[in-house]
């Protein structure tokens, strides 16, 4: 079984409701088990400034795809979700990332994990701390102890 965490944002067509939508389309795959979600928290976008406050939130479960079927199926639901993007760093409806896979270290054409850009982020980390403070990040810090070194002023949590 693995142990998977991804995270959730959305910009664009009433982002709230986009996550919801999603976690309802993850609970309801068969392969997956044991889902958990975070508080929702908005924040000022991280890239371009000229879009819309982000909504984000990170979950995890369990299951027994691998990594690529695994992208797949997140895939699908961001398709599902009628994902528009526009740019890179843009506004989209729905963008699900994988955080980490167990403890695993991948680095294929279409996955990097743990995500490259994780720890520099408050509204992953923010959000990682309400369903695992405890839990040793690629660092080797806790996310409690993590989320004490980033910036996490514009977070609000919903
Ligand atoms: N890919 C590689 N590694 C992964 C992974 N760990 N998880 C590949 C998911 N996908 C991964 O993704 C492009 C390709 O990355 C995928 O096809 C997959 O094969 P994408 O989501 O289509 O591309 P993108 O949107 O241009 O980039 P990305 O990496 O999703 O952007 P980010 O880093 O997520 O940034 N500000 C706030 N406040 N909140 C946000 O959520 N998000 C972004 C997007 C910018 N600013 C933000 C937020
Ligand atoms: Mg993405």
């Amino acid at each position: 079984m693995n142990k998977i965490y991804i995270g959730l944002g959305s910009n664009l067509n009433n982002p709230i409701q986009q996550l919801e939508n999603a976690l309802a389309a993850l609970s309801a795959l068969p392969e997956i088990t044991d889902l958990i979600y975070s508080n929702f928290y908005s924040s000022k976008p991280v890239g371009p400034q000229d879009q819309p406050d982000f909504v984000n939130a990170v979950a995890s479960f369990s299951t027994l795809l691998d990594p690529i079927p695994l992208l797949d199926a997140l895939q699908n639901i961001e398709q599902e979700h009628n994902r528009i993007r526009e740019r890179h760093w843009g506004p989209r409806t729905l963008d699900l990332d994988i955080l980490l896979i167990n403890n695993d270290t991948l680095s294929l054409p279409r996955l990097t994990v743990p995500h490259p850009y994780m720890l520099e982020r408050g509204f992953v980390i923010k959000p990682l701390a309400d369903i695992t403070p405890g839990m040793l990040l690629p660092n080797g810090k806790t996310v409690e102890e993590h989320l004490h070194c980033i910036n996490t002023t514009d977070l609000v949590c919903l």
